[in-house]
């Protein structure tokens, strides 16, 4: 080889490790770029395995925008993280729009159901003249909701039959939302798991009074119904919740069931399936107006240990006029978006502390409810 032909051969060697050497620089430096899903995507992800649970929606067509509401709250506090599946139902048929929309607001699998005819109209047993007194009645006392009669259908298929639905049937757990709630804090634990490990059914985060008018009679078929079935009635029970006299009379409290996370399996257990057909045929769904938070209220405080409640106090949530807002402490979490301070839980209109007052006895304390109280 002579000496011009070795220096290009030279050369050729030397671009040839120059030209690995870079590449596999480069390689390496832009890895990250080819294999590193895209964080978004990532975020959405499942990082746990699910529990056997749905976001149970009742809505109308009309209430879209509230839906959307609803959903970007829980979405962004909670479900962009676990993507539970939601399930919408409705007593008239989703609208296409309606659809679209929703599945646009989540990444989480949705299913839209259409409420069975029986399961949702007045049922014709009912006396409708009867039913028509006691809706002029209401109204003419100023009762919200009083003279209307879907209102009616609503609070009777809440307490009755949303756990029928055929798309409930595979879920064992649901979390209710309505139209129109906030969420305030990250939720940053599977609100089901807790159910589940800590043995719990039923879950609140706001208990208040019911208004007297629409339950005139409930708590008389209540009593008659425990004489009638003491089986169901739990021997550690909830009773000192709703009843200040030891079960006499009713106190109004229950728990605002427009949030729920409960066991679908205690609405269709033998006891609440009794108890709910006790109670419809009084008609008192029609002839007076008999809100689903007291049913499932009362029959959760009456058949199930006082264990098997809970209290969410770290959720953070709106309906309406009133709120819950926990601490950043209690919330565990610094991105609570209310005030610790502007909260329902200690005042008149709050039946918590009648709650906690229950729940401490159980530690061997004797609180009263509150000196205000
Ligand atoms: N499909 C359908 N859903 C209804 C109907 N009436 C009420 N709902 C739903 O039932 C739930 C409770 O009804 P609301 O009107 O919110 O009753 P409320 O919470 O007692 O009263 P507000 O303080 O007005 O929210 C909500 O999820 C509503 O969207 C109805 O006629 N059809
Ligand atoms: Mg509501």
């Amino acid at each position: 080889m002579s000496f011009s032909e070795s220096k290009r051969y030279a050369i050729f060697v030397l671009s040839l490790f120059a030209f690995l050497y870079t590449t596999t620089l480069l390689r390496g430096r832009f890895q990250h770029l080819v294999t590193t899903p895209n964080p978004i995507a990532l975020e959405s992800e499942p990082i746990f395995e699910k529990e056997n649970a749905t976001l149970v929606i009742l809505a109308r067509n009309s209430e879209l925008k509230g839906v959307l509401l609803s959903m970007k709250s829980l979405e962004m506090h909670f479900n962009t993280r676990f993507q539970y599946p939601y399930v919408l139902l409705n007593d008239e048929e989703f609208t296409n729009e309606f659809k679209g929309r929703v599945m646009l607001a989540t990444n989480a699998p949705v299913q839209f159901g259409l409420i069975p005819r029986d399961h949702w109209v007045q049922p014709a047993w009912v006396d409708e003249a009867k039913a028509e007194q006691s809706r002029e009645r209401l109204k003419a006392q100023n009762i919200i909701y009083g003279d209307s009669i879907s209102y009616r259908n609503m609070c009777r298929f809440n307490s009755g039959y949303f756990f029928k639905h055929q798309l409930l049937q595979q879920y064992r757990y649901y979390w209710r939302i309505e139209p129109d709630v906030k969420y305030f804090c990250d939720i940053n634990y599977d609100p089901f798991k807790f159910m589940i490990k800590n043995n719990h059914t039923y879950g609140f985060t706001i208990a208040l009074y019911e208004t007297p008018e629409t339950v005139t009679t409930l708590w008389d078929s209540v009593k008659e119904f425990m004489v009638k079935y003491p089986q169901y009635i739990a021997n550690d029970n909830a009773m000192d919740f709703l009843s200040d006299d030891g079960g006499k009379t009713y106190n109004m409290c229950h728990f605002w069931s427009n949030f729920e996370i409960a066991d679908l399996d205690f609405w269709r257990s033998e006891a609440y399936q009794t108890f709910f057909e006790f109670l419809d045929n009084t008609g008192g769904f029609y002839y007076e107006r008999f809100g689903d938070a007291p049913i499932h209220s009362i029959a959760a405080a009456l058949f199930l240990p006082k264990h098997k409640l809970h209290f969410f106090r770290n959720i953070g949530y709106q309906h309406s006029i009133y709120q819950h807002c926990p601490s950043s402490y209690e919330a565990g979490s610094n991105t609570c978006s209310c005030s610790w301070w502007n909260t329902i839980d200690y005042t008149k209109a709050s039946c918590l502390p009648r709650y906690e007052a229950m729940m401490s006895k159980e530690l061997g304390m004797t609180a009263s409810p509150l000196p205000w109280y």
